[in-house]
């Protein structure tokens, strides 16, 4: 198959997993067009079958708001009509399911039928899609679309219980590449994190509100009173500068480090012990999954998708968003007692596996086809 591929190209789970699908896609031996306004992250410089069309910025002087939106559709439909694609694969409802129903319109007007699958994500959905600001075009553009996927069964509820969608929601799971995560001995560089042997907590995040990084800390901060401890941040965003003042504030700066953005988490996963994802909202949690493809339990909130990844009491443990005497005293169960996190990091692995890059490609494939075969125009 011919497929576009239309998503954000910066750090973040929804773009990630779009890249993913579409690297997987073209191993697999079909030809990937992605559609956006950078390389995405994780599109290294060259793969066979795999393309790039940047999408250009369409400044003017009278624009206050350079009008990305047109400007993505007329890529689309110029991809579409000049690269005879099959699909069309959004991801992330905003702006581009209701941007990939113009682009469709537009071919159609001239007999060109491609059918547009989306994928929601998350906050295109809770938090942001919900909005007064967005509500009517993400509804309608769901609607319009000739396939709709959701990351998890807490998403597909959310969406149908917020909107009017009138289609069937397939749930296709967030998934892993165990080539990439797995864990290998980094016992050299646990040691410069670590030297005198303490345990390794991490966080990964873009470090927005919703991510609640504040309450890693407050759960860092209640482990390493009972158990010698580092705390990895990984990761950058609008809430940095808030969470570099409080280490401050509750003098841990010399036990919490600020790694930034990093390409090779799979390497920071290796050397961990305990990962943290304390968010308040989550609808599925790649972070989590990812930590857990390198043998590495969960101490997360009890919200959104997050009980579908991580299994409370096996693979980590499950709290109320914002309980961190909860999670702390989770977190020292499993760290305190080496039984314990072994059997925890084995729970963890095997969990991972239901998410196996493997198992999920089909899937989309499967339903590329039965979009294909079922779309009406
Ligand atoms: O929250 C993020 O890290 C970014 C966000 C996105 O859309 O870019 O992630 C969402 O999509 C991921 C991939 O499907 C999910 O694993 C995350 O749970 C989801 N984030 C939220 O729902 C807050």
């Amino acid at each position: 198959m011919k497929i576009g591929i239309v998503c954000y190209p910066t750090y973040g789970g929804s773009g990630v997993v779009a890249t993913e699908v579409g690297l997987g896609l073209a191993r697999r031996g079909h030809e990937i067009h992605f559609i956006t306004y950078k390389r995405p992250v994780r599109l290294a410089p060259f793969h066979e079958n795999v393309f790039f069309h940047e999408v250009a910025e369409a400044d003017y002087p009278l624009f206050q708001y350079p009008p990305y939106d047109t400007a993505l559709a007329s890529k689309m439909v110029d991809v579409v009509k000049y690269e005879n694609l099959d699909l069309l694969h959004v991801h992330y409802a905003i702006p581009h399911a209701a941007v990939a129903y113009m682009a469709k319109k537009i071919l159609l007007a001239e007999g060109r039928y491609v059918p547009v699958v989306t994928t929601l994500h998350g906050t295109d959905i809770t938090l942001v899609g919900k909005h007064r600001t967005f509500a009517p075009v993400v509804a309608f553009s769901i609607n319009k679309s000739d396939g709709v996927t959701a990351v998890s069964d807490y998403l597909r509820r959310e969406t149908l219980s917020h909107f009017d969608i009138k289609k069937e929601i397939e749930v296709i799971y967030n998934f892993i590449d165990f080539d990439r995560f797995k864990r290998v001995n980094k016992d050299h560089f646990k040691k410069m994190i670590a030297p005198n042997g303490e345990r390794i907590l991490t966080h990964v995040s873009n470090f927005r509100k919703v991510k609640r990084v504040e309450d890693v800390i407050q759960v860092f901060k209640r482990v390493y009173e009972k158990v010698p401890s580092k705390l990895l941040l990984v990761g950058d965003g609008p809430e940095r500068q808030n969470l570099e003042e409080l280490c401050r504030k509750i003098g841990l700066c010399h036990e919490i480090r600020f790694l930034g953005k990093q390409d090779a988490v799979e390497e920071l996963l290796a050397i961990s012990d305990l990962f943290i994802l304390p968010s308040g909202n989550e609808s599925f949690g790649l972070a989590a999954l990812e930590a857990m493809a390198c043998e590495v339990p969960v101490i997360s909130s009890n919200i959104g998708g997050l009980p579908e990844v991580n299994i409370h009491g096996e693979t980590g443990f499950l709290s109320d968003v914002g309980n961190v005497d909860e999670m702390a005293h989770n977190a020292i169960t499993i760290l305190e007692n080496e039984e314990i996190l072994q059997k925890f990091r084995a729970n963890a692995l095997a969990q991972a596996k239901q998410f196996d890059i493997k198992k999920v490609l089909p899937q989309y494939e499967a339903y590329y086809e039965q979009i294909l075969s079922t779309a009406v125009y």
